[in-house]
């Protein structure tokens, strides 16, 4: 696997001992006491609001964090308040596993909400501010150049993909087999969701771009590809370094 989205998992424990209190409440109450499951928490930037101006905004990045990725949570936690058994499994794996999930009622909302967060978590440790995004590896540059030919036509390839993914989504770059990928997911989805993307878009991910309108609308509002250009900018080359080096059956 790349390196997790950290989940920051949180056990919520009701106040006062369960033994004392339920001795004192009826039934319905009383199953109330019982722990809640692990819920997931929103992971803190890795850097300020404005450090990744002038290509990606400080107001932006603001809404996009405390109120998008803050919503995915609040949906996923909603969802796995009614599912505990799924809630002990890390993300990566729920996701991984949601086919097995047969009440759609909670499918939708793990795939929505769960894909939401781990894909947002997973774009901010994409990213570093521009005087700090570095270089690709040896083994990535080397992996870029075997699978697109050069730096300069996998930027092009994966803009297109980008830019072609109609309405809500994202576009990815992931190792598949030992080698690399353009792929690109409507809506939450991502590369991860083993049976419901299909097997050719699956993958490690190694980065991933939001192409949502509300991660380029107020300073970009219809220009996806400025969006698209400016994020070349702002990409956390170690990050993805690391992520390709973790990634199963890398020598
Ligand atoms: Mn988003």
């Amino acid at each position: 696997m790349p390196i997790p989205p950290t989940l920051n998992r949180r056990r919520f424990v009701q106040l006062g001992t369960l033994a004392a209190g339920a001795t004192l409440l009826p039934n319905p109450a009383r199953a109330e006491l019982a722990p809640v499951p692990s819920l997931a928490t929103l992971p803190a930037l890795p850097y300020a609001f404005d450090a990744l101006e002038p290509h990606l905004d400080a107001r932006t990045m603001e809404i996009h964090h405390d109120k998008h990725h803050a919503a995915y949570i609040a949906g996923l936690n909603a969802a796995l308040t009614k599912a505990p058994e799924l809630a002990a499994l890390p993300l990566p794996q729920l996701l991984a596993g949601l086919p097995g999930v047969a009440d759609e009622s909670l499918r939708m909302p793990l795939r929505n909400h769960g894909g939401g967060h781990w894909n947002h978590s997973f774009f901010w440790q994409s990213l570093a501010p521009a005087a700090k995004s570095g270089e690709p590896s040896e083994a990535l540059a080397v992996a870029i150049q075997v699978a697109f030919g050069s730096m300069d036509a996998f930027k092009k390839s994966f803009g297109e993909a980008a830019t072609k993914r109609f309405g809500s989504g994202w576009a990815w770059l992931v190792v598949q087999n030992g080698k690399l990928k353009i792929t690109s997911t409507p809506n939450q989805d991502n590369p991860l969701m083993q049976g419901i993307v299909p097997d050719a878009d699956l993958g490690t991910p190694i980065l991933g771009l939001d192409v949502w309108e509300h991660a380029y609308y107020l300073h970009y509002q219809n220009r996806r590809p400025d969006y698209i250009a400016a994020w070349w900018n702002v990409v956390n080359w170690p990050v993805a370094s690391k992520r390709l080096e973790d990634a199963p059956g890398q020598p």
